[in-house]
């Protein structure tokens, strides 16, 4: 009879508790769905299936579910809102595009601090990349880009970037005078010159025509990249000496940014952080399936073992470019 009795009163306790609790969260439910409908139009290069896409669309999908549908983010795949370039000046001037998830190396023009990445060689893998980049300097520079009218949320995985070429490609001097597809960054183009190629800036869409044609010999880039945009049944040589870790941004106008309360910033930006860990297990996943097909497809890969020989080659760009960027640096160079 006791034992039945205190039975019952926990369990009264329990369901008072658990309706107490419930009766808080859709308070602040009803709380984020107040106020008036804001719509972000996100903009991405890649296709729907490609691990930032993934990224991006999980960071709708909490946005969504935290405001009650009152913020919606709407994702816009295979860069139908326009190229990197154009979409990020769109976001900088606050313009029709409030949102993209973009390579850190198309805001170089625009933020000079941006440039770090481009350094050739800076990190030794991902796990020291990463190390960085959640790091409050590492942070630092997402919200630095303030100052030119953006707002980095959050950094996506994107691998390591390596050369691919139509023609043999197997040794570092097989790249000299090749024609060479780069990003816009006047690090990158010095450091390909370095190697002893020719570099030229073209929009990512553009590359594939410009291989076939014969326009480039060449490019680089992670498999993933590689793989999703048909480079590799073109460029049938790829060697593996992972020059650049550029990672990925996910970049919001200081325009809209300003417009939201601070309890929606926190929601967006809480969402974009929670978000990075559906992005890098996608990556992981497509970054093995990437792998595999290009192997099946014939492509020849090879594995740079004298990896010195290429560092040596890009040293004076290091030491050049470098020296605006020698506190970090010389942290990165304490990570593990
Ligand atoms: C890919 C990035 C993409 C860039 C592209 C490029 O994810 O944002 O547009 O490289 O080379 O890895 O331009």
């Amino acid at each position: 009879m006791k034992r039945s009795l205190s039975v019952l009163i926990l369990s009264l306790l329990c369901a008072v508790l658990l309706t107490a609790c419930s009766a808080g969260a859709s308070k602040n439910a009803e709380k984020a769905s107040e106020g008036a409908k804001v719509t972000i139009r996100l903009a991405e290069a890649h296709p729907a299936d490609y691990p930032t896409t993934e990224g991006d669309k999980k960071f709708a999908e909490l946005v969504k579910q935290a405001t009650n549908g009152r913020i919606n983010v709407e994702v816009y795949p295979g860069g139908t809102l326009g190229d990197e370039n154009s979409v990020v000046s769109q976001v900088q001037s606050g313009g029709t595009v409030d949102m993209t998830r973009v390579s850190s190396a198309a805001l170089t023009s625009f933020n000079p601090q941006m440039g770090l990445f481009a350094l050739p060689y800076l990190f030794k893998d991902s796990s020291q990349e990463w190390t960085f980049l959640n790091s409050d300097k590492g942070q630092k520079l997402l919200k630095d880009l303030q100052t030119s009218n953006m707002m980095g949320l959050a950094y996506y995985e994107s691998g390591a970037r390596s050369f691919y070429s139509s023609k043999p490609l197997t040794k570092l001097s097989d790249l000299k005078g090749q024609k060479i597809r780069v990003q816009q960054s006047a690090i990158t183009l010095e450091m390909v010159t370095a190697l002893g190629a020719n570099p030229i800036v073209m929009p990512y869409g553009d590359v594939f025509g410009a291989l076939q044609t014969g326009t480039i010999d060449a490019a680089e880039n992670n498999a993933p990249s590689f793989d999703s945009a048909n480079h590799y049944t073109v460029a049938k040589n790829y060697i593996l000496d992972g020059h650049q870790r550029v990672p990925e941004i996910l970049l919001i106008s200081l325009a809209m940014w300003n417009k939201l309360s601070p309890a929606d910033q926190k929601i967006i930006q809480d969402a974009a952080t929670a978000s990075v860990a559906t992005e890098k297990e996608a990556w992981a996943k497509y970054e093995e399936k990437s792998n595999a097909k290009i192997k099946a497809a014939g492509v020849t890969i090879t594995t740079v073992d004298n990896i010195a020989e290429w560092q040596e080659a890009v040293k004076p760009i290091i030491e050049k470019n470098g020296a605006q960027f020698k506190d970090l640096i010389d942290y990165i160079h304490t990570l593990k």
